[in-house]
Parts: C-alpha cells; sequence; structure tokens
C-alpha cells in the first residue's frame, strides 16, 4: 500500500493548533452556540430553564456539564421544524432519518452550515490521503440520509473528481471502478463485502483495482474487518463517523498514517462522555456514552445530544484534536443474552478469526422456551466447502464466542450467498422474541 499520509502544509492550522488554542476556541464559540439555543429554539429555552440554568453560567468548559441533555425524542416530539433556530427561509438544506421504528428525525443547515460541513468532510477526506484531482467513488446512500450528499460536499470542497454512484446496483460499482479507475471510495463497510463479492463473480482481482483508500463508516466495523478489506483491495481502510443530529459524516476521522481512533473535529464538535446509566461525566480514558455539542452550526444547534454510541476518549496523536476509539456499538444494539452484554462487533471479531468463513452475518435472537437463544447466521467463503469443514467451522466459532464474550450461541453456517446483504447500512439483528 502507497503512503499517503498528507503533507503537513496542507491541514487547517487549527487541526495542529496547541491544545490551549482549540480551548480556547471551543469556549468562545460553546457560549455563543448555548446562547444562539436558548433565545431561538424554545425546547432549548425550556430545558435550560427547568433546569435552572442560563447560557451566562457558562465560564468554563466543564460548566458544560450543568447543562441538560438533548434525546432523540426531544427531536422526534419537535418534528419538524420546531428545533430549527433559524427562520425556515434561511434553512438551506433539510436531512431527514429514515423513521422506520418511528418519526423521523429532521435536521438542517444554512448555507454557513453547509460551508462548515464541507470544511469537516473535506479535512475528513485529506485525512484519508485524498488531495485536489484525485478520484473518488462515493457509494453512500444520496438523498435524505445524510452519507452521499454529505461526503459530496467535502469532495467538493476539496476539490476531487466525483461521481455520485450512490448505493445498490452492485455491477455498476465494480465497472465502474474497473473503467474509471478512482483513487477512492466511500462506503459502508457491509456494503464493500458485497461489491468485493461483485468482483469475484465477475472475474477480477480486487487487488488489481485502483483503489488506494476506502473511507468506511455510517456503521459499526472492526480492526479485524479492517484488516480483511485492507487485504482484499490492497488499499488503506480508515474510518469516519458522524450522526445527521450533529451534522453527518465528517465528525470525526481517522487518519491513514496512524488509523489509531478518529479526531474529532473539536473546532466545530465538542465531545464528552457519560456513564449512560447516571449521566455523569466519567473518569478521562474511561469508555461510556458520547455526547455531542455543536458549537457553531445555526440552524440546528445541538447541545449535550446523547449519541448511545459507546466509546472512549484518546489524546490526539497525527493531530492536535482528541480522538475517540473506534465506536463498540451503540447501546441500543447491545443485547443482553442471559445476564451477558453483547455486542454485533464480538460476534464481527470472532467471525474474522475462524476460517473458511465469509464476513457477512446476522444474529437472530429468538425465546423459544423462557431463555433468550443468540443464532448467528454466517455462511461459507467458499460454495464448495465441505460437511465437515462447516463443522470445524461452527465448532471453532462457537468456541471463540464462548472464550470472548461468555455465552453459548446456536450457529448457521449457509451456503455462500445465504446472509442478507446491505447496500447501505447492515442489518445486524433480528428479534424475532415476543415483546413483552
Ligand atoms: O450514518 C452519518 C455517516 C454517513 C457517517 C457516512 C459516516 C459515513 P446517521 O444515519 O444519523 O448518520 O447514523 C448515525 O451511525 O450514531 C452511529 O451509531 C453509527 N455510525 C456512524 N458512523 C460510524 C462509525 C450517519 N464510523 C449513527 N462507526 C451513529 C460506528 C457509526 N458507528
Amino acid at each position: 500500500m502507497k503512503d499517503l499520509t498528507p503533507a503537513r502544509n496542507t491541514l487547517d492550522s487549527i487541526e495542529i493548533a496547541s491544545r490551549d488554542e482549540i480551548a480556547a476556541l471551543q469556549l468562545k464559540r460553546m457560549k455563543w452556540s448555548l446562547r444562539h439555543a436558548y433565545d431561538n429554539v424554545p425546547f432549548y429555552k425550556k430545558s435550560f430553564d427547568d433546569a435552572g440554568v442560563h447560557p451566562d453560567d457558562l465560564n468554563d468548559l466543564s460548566d458544560l456539564a450543568k447543562f441538560p441533555f438533548t434525546v432523540k425524542t426531544d427531536l422526534r416530539d419537535n418534528y419538524p421544524f420546531k428545533m430549527f433556530a433559524v427562520p425556515r427561509e434561511q434553512v438551506a438544506r433539510i436531512h431527514a432519518s429514515s423513521g422506520t421504528t418511528g418519526q423521523p428525525t429532521v435536521v438542517g443547515y444554512t448555507q454557513t452550515d453547509l460551508d462548515n460541513w464541507g470544511s469537516v468532510v473535506a479535512r475528513s477526506l485529506r485525512a484519508a490521503g485524498l488531495k485536489a484531482g484525485d478520484m473518488l467513488h462515493n457509494a453512500y446512500g444520496y438523498g435524505l440520509f445524510t452519507g452521499g450528499l454529505g461526503i459530496h460536499l467535502g469532495a467538493d470542497a476539496l476539490g476531487l473528481s466525483t461521481y455520485p454512484i450512490s448505493g445498490g446496483m452492485t455491477p455498476r460499482q465494480v465497472r465502474l471502478i474497473d473503467d474509471f479507475k478512482p483513487k477512492g471510495i466511500t462506503v459502508t463497510p457491509s456494503y464493500s463485502l458485497s461489491i468485493l463479492d461483485e468482483f469475484a463473480a465477475q472475474g477480477l482481482d480486487p487487488r488489481d483495482c485502483s483503489l488506494e483508500v476506502g473511507i468506511f463508516g455510517a456503521e459499526p466495523w472492526t480492526n479485524a474487518m479492517r484488516q480483511e478489506i485492507e487485504q482484499a483491495f490492497d488499499m488503506h481502510a480508515v474510518d469516519i463517523y458522524g450522526l445527521s443530529e450533529v451534522m453527518g459524516p465528517g465528525v470525526s476521522m481517522e487518519c491513514v498514517e496512524t488509523k489509531d481512533g478518529l479526531h474529532i473535529w473539536e473546532d466545530h464538535f465538542f465531545p464528552e462522555i457519560i456513564n449512560p446509566e447516571t449521566g455523569e461525566p466519567v473518569a478521562e480514558g474511561e469508555q461510556g456514552e458520547l455526547v455531542f455539542t455543536s458549537l457553531t452550526k445555526e440552524a440546528f444547534p445541538i447541545i449535550r445530544y446523547r449519541t448511545r454510541d459507546l466509546t472512549r476518549l484518546l489524546p490526539g496523536t497525527a493531530r492536535s484534536m482528541r480522538r475517540m476509539e473506534k465506536v463498540t456499538g451503540r447501546s441500543d444494539d447491545m443485547i443482553i443474552l442471559r445476564g451477558v452484554n453483547v455486542f454485533p462487533t464480538q460476534i464481527e471479531e470472532a467471525l474474522m478469526a475462524t476460517k473458511g468463513l465469509a464476513p457477512h452475518f446476522q444474529i437472530e435472537l429468538s425465546r423459544p422456551g423462557r431463555m433468550d437463544q443468540m443464532q448467528v447466521l454466517c455462511e461459507c467463503a467458499d460454495a464448495n466447502m465441505s460437511d465437515k469443514d462447516r463443522q470445524a467451522a461452527v465448532k471453532t466459532l462457537s468456541a471463540l464466542i464462548k472464550q470472548t464474550v461468555g455465552i453459548s450461541v446456536k450457529i448457521e453456517v449457509a451456503d455462500a450467498g445465504g446472509v442478507a446483504r446491505s447496500e447501505g447500512k447492515a442489518v445486524r439483528i433480528v428479534d424475532n422474541r415476543p415483546k413483552d
């Protein structure tokens, strides 16, 4: 793999500024953001008033902990536009969650917000090793989802040659990679696996393709999966994180030269880690739930938003801004099986360490009797896998899961292609337990 480290003089000066400089900027911006939210969004006025705090109470960054949290249901309760802090006419873009599990969550951006978003995504793409003139295959979905259009904004800001292929029509994805010869690909890790399968179906070796870097996010993925993808494509694989409530992709990004967690673009998004049960800040470096406060957003300021994503904060390395460790999972995706907490990423890790199995999987939960049961559906890597090898794989995988997670699970090895494929975010858990 080529060294794609960006030249130091191409970075934004704030990326390598001193911690003092970053903190001073954050404090100035945080004061503005709290005041802006309080003055312009009735929800924030009420929530601050109810908690007995006022924007003027913020004298120090640590004072933020006095302010109340914002949660997903607050956004739903204010559907569609009541969380906006500017007149609707000044909103240049609206995105929304799919709303398959309830009221969609709607977010808005002024033109300045879009410019800022473009600049943090450009920064992220540069951290991945891309520069002006490089070609990008953007396979994140275009539409209300922030992935496609968010990456596109940053790609334009950086000066890439981008084609908005979006997700789906997998044969065409491979065809265009082969014909156009892009340097970078932006895609969910799970969909990249479908693209990989399609390379094989077309008789092409992905290691021979033009791609030098893949920028993966929108769902949890493990370092074991990174190795698998890097090996399969002979390219770098880096992690990009974000959520629509805070902006979209580009809230934090891993640097290609270090691949050691994601630098949070702290000049725009202020992170905290809290204990998800008590809501109290955890000690530095401890794991917990990630909480964000926007520092510059005009249309949709967000104060202490509980992401439900679990991670820890680490000091800066390749950039001065703090890093977040790869997200282990969402607290909502945590399965509690017979008293043990299980994340799909743990299953992914075990799967990757098992010979003969493809990296696709789905977890099915059921309750045949009084006890919950978990079945991992995975599939053979090779269509001609013998029954003996299948049984050996089942044995290895169940032993690994027992050893690392501490639970016994059922394992089903389907034929190649037997696990449902995603064209965006993978559905990892199918919950067939009766609702109680
Ligand atoms: O998924 C934004 C995005 C698009 C990020 C493209 C990266 C690339 P939402 O649809 O609002 O936004 O979903 C946000 O997805 O709270 C996490 O649970 C999860 N997520 C996003 N990026 C990562 C990542 C986009 N790199 C939710 N690792 C977040 C783990 C991620 N989980």
